[in-house]
């Protein structure tokens, strides 16, 4: 089945001949499919700007947090689906790594970890949702980049995970570097960063390819194994995920190349700085947590107070941190407690111990050589 699909011959690419939609490294690609995406991305995103500056405007006192409260549940943007990251369960429970931020929110915020709206979005949907007012904040792997928060006017609050854009192949095509991909057909999901790194890679590695464009991941799943595309690129954890599902997940291989920065977090709009502290540090205090060894077992107990200053004033026994958020003394507490630290977060939805199988890696502490580094609790 994961026979390649066309063989290398003179005069044509390993992927075979292309032609009609064919982009190769001289053609204007940053004008084509991707930038009309981003375009249209855009014009709906400053509407929907506009209309949440108007509702700011209109009435300053009542923020992001005095909504939540008012209707009792977090609205949260989540992706459509992947397994691990943000996927309903056999319950119809919304179960992975973001969907624990989002849960954590709640707790810090409503006392209530259950107290959510899963809203499910595209990459292209996303930032319309958000801009919109529809969502209160997304949690759906989302690299942070310059134009997501200068142009678009959102608030990266952090990284939950340092990521890198990928490779998926089937074992069979027999390819070991994306160099070698000259020519193939590539699913790729519209209104990514994927959509631009791909360009840019193939553009300084004088090398062609044509896309596949497919808006969620289920599809770029069902259209990989379909043979649709030669090649699946997305953020790697994402391809991990993807991998994990398949019947027969060893007859495809991730590529070595890491060709981008993709640092994934929690976004909210620009212009609510009290309910971006809130999301953030609710973020903060799980990597905290990790860090001084504050688990959902032992968080209680700690609670009741410890001979660590920096513990006792994120759980509340200490200072009015809590206070200074708009929240009470346990907002910290209830929010590791919801589906625990860093740590238990990412080992119980996608670390080594699970399918998906991620290292911790860059995502690993910073005092052991990880890149995760709260600022400190006082
Ligand atoms: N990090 C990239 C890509 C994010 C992305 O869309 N990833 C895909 C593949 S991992 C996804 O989450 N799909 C889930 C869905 O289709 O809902 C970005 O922010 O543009």
């Amino acid at each position: 089945m994961n026979a390649p699909k066309l063989m290398r011959t003179e005069g044509e690419t390993l992927f075979g001949n292309l032609s009609g939609t064919r982009i190769v490294p001289d053609e204007p690609f940053r004008q084509g499919t991707e930038n009309q995406e981003e375009v249209k991305m855009k014009k709906s995103v400053i509407l929907g700007a506009a209309t949440v500056a108007g509702l700011a405007a209109g009435a300053a006192a009542a923020g992001t947090v005095d909504d939540i409260k008012a209707r009792g549940k977090l609205n949260c943007g989540v992706t459509t689906g992947l397994v691990g990251f943000a996927a309903p369960d056999a319950n119809g429970e919304w179960q992975g790594f973001d969907v624990a931020v989002c849960r954590a929110v709640a707790a810090a915020v409503l006392g209530d970890a259950s107290a959510v709206e899963f809203v499910p979005t595209t990459g292209k949907t996303r930032f319309t949702a958000l801009a919109s007012g529809e969502i209160d904040m997304l949690a759906r792997n989302t690299t942070w980049t310059f134009s997501r928060d200068v142009d678009l006017k959102f608030e990266f609050v952090g990284v939950n995970y340092y990521d890198g854009q990928g490779f998926m192949v089937p074992k069979s095509l027999g390819v070991s570097s994306a160099k070698e991909l000259d020519g193939a057909t590539v699913c790729i999901q519209t209104g990514t960063t994927t959509e631009l790194n791909l360009a840019d890679f193939f553009r300084s590695n004088n090398i062609s390819y044509e896309p596949v464009p497919i808006e969620t991941n289920a599809e770029a799943q069902q259209q990989y194994l379909a043979g649709a595309c030669d090649v699946y690129t997305t953020d790697a954890s994402g391809l991990a995920a993807t991998r994990a599902t398949f019947e027969n997940p060893g007859d495809h291989v991730l590529l070595p190349e890491i060709i981008s920065k993709e640092p994934l977090g929690p976004l909210v709009r620009h212009g609510d700085n009290e309910w971006g502290d809130i999301v953030r540090w609710t973020l903060n205090a799980m990597i905290s947590a990790e860090e001084l060894g504050i688990t959902s077992a032992n968080i209680d107990e700690m609670a009741g107070g410890t001979d660590n200053p920096e513990v006792n004033r994120l759980l509340g026994s200490e200072g009015t941190l809590g206070e200074m958020l708009g929240l009470d003394a346990e907002w910290a507490r209830r929010a590791v407690k919801a589906g625990g630290n860093y740590g238990e977060v990412f080992a119980k939805n996608i670390g080594e111990e699970t399918p998906i199988g991620l290292a911790r890696g860059l995502n690993a502490q910073w005092t052991e050589g990880g890149l995760l580094y709260s600022p400190p609790f006082r």
